[in-house]
């Protein structure tokens, strides 16, 4: 008994010594009215894109038992204008990850979002936050992005509740490793059910604004179709405006090719 006492005493020093068991967990927050992209993009005018629909407030990842729970927030409460029964419509997340495999990472994005990452931000996982079915989105990519299709997840369902956007994906199909030392980007797009023939469910954005096509930007594929991300350190300080701004700087040829492809980085905890 006394034996047991003291075992159980050892125990409990260990246990403070170790300090609680820490969540695992990613949060960013970004700064309010940088939902233009690189600074000068406008929204659809039809009516469902409300204000704020696209700007991102925060983000998280948070480790349970053997799931990685992702939620996106917005500056606007969620609408189904479409019915697509899951809470919301009009937006689409991409959430890129680099994690601690070296090998195989990409640095070109899924087509549609016309932007890349930088040599040393490539990514080896994207889950992607759609309210179209998860069959849809895979088979999107599946056709569209073959060679990604190994690194992109999807989640079983994806729902939107008030201004959040959440989904979850097995923590083994973002691989081993700490999640808390990995990098992440979070890059706020529109579903678009009748995307391009080579763009992954993404929305245009063109020179002028249309009812169902972002402005501000080109008509050919030079510009980055970014209309939100995180930047800097990720804490929602307003000089990441600025951070993002530079991030989604872009070029283009007289003959609308892309001259310098908006080139992004990971944000790390
Ligand atoms: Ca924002
Ligand atoms: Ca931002």
């Amino acid at each position: 008994m006394k034996k047991l006492l003291r075992l159980s005493i050892l125990g409990l020093a260990a246990a403070v010594l170790a300090g609680p068991v820490l969540a695992q967990e990613v949060s960013f927050k970004d700064p309010s009215g940088d939902d233009f992209g690189p600074g000068a993009y406008t929204y659809p005018t039809d009516k469902v894109y409300k204000n704020g629909s696209f700007d991102l407030a925060g983000f998280s990842m948070k480790v349970k038992g053997d799931k990685a729970d992702f939620q996106v927030t917005l500056n606007s409460s969620l609408e189904d204008p479409w019915g697509m029964g899951n809470g919301f419509a009009v937006q689409m997340v991409f959430i890129f990850i680099q994690t601690d495999v070296k090998e195989g990472r990409f640095t070109k994005t899924l087509p549609g979002l016309n932007v890349q990452f930088g040599p040393e931000d490539g990514w080896n996982k994207c889950v992607i936050l759609s309210p179209q079915p998860q069959n849809r989105v895979m088979s999107e990519v599946e056709s569209k992005a073959s060679w990604a299709k190994n690194a992109v997840v999807v989640p079983v369902r994806t729902r939107g509740a008030g201004r959040a956007i959440s989904g979850s994906v097995d923590l083994s199909a973002l691989g081993a490793g700490d999640p808390t030392k990995w990098g992440y980007q979070v890059i706020v797009q529109s579903n678009e059910g009748f995307p391009d023939a080579g763009d992954v469910l993404t929305r245009k954005v063109n020179e002028f604004e249309g009812q169902h096509r972002f402005g501000g930007g080109t008509d050919t594929d030079c510009d980055p179709h970014a209309i939100d991300l995180v930047a800097g350190k990720g804490t929602g300080d307003k000089s990441e405006i600025e951070e993002q701004k530079k991030m989604l700087a872009y070029e283009c040829n007289p003959d609308g090719s892309a001259k310098k492809l908006a080139t992004i980085t990971m944000i790390r905890k």
